[in-house]
């Protein structure tokens, strides 16, 4: 016996049912993937923040070695201002969030910011 009548949205039907006996669609959906916006976290110069500080910074909340955290903290130094890193908002908010709290708490004036990239 064929089934019954099912209307043009194919109600009670399954996704790859077209209504008719013996017949099936079958759909594919595309995956679409999007890249995150990326926003970079830089460290800023100042006069009293002790260098190694700054290095211990840099090892501690950017995961860098030592030669890598003095040269970006000779970099800042030098320039006034360096790159620590290159993260989601989240990830860059948290850093700058961690960093000026650590800065705050050992009465250091280091400044810790986020652009986007
Ligand atoms: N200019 C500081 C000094 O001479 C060192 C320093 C480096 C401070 C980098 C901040 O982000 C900074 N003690």
């Amino acid at each position: 016996m064929p089934p019954l009548a099912v209307g043009p949205q194919n109600p009670g039907g399954d996704d790859n049912d077209d209504g008719r006996s013996g017949t099936a669609i079958i759909s594919k959906t595309k995956t679409r993937t999007k890249r995150p916006n990326l926003y970079r976290v830089l460290l800023l110069n100042d006069d009293y923040t002790p260098m190694e500080f700054v290095v211990h910074v840099l090892e501690r909340f950017f995961n860098k070695n030592r030669e890598d955290a003095t040269r970006i903290m000779l970099h800042v130094h030098q320039n006034g201002v360096g790159e620590c890193g290159v993260f989601t908002y989240e990830v860059a908010e948290t850093k700058v969030t961690q960093v000026m709290d650590f800065a705050r708490k050992h009465q250091h004036p280091l400044q810790c910011v986020m652009e986007k990239n």
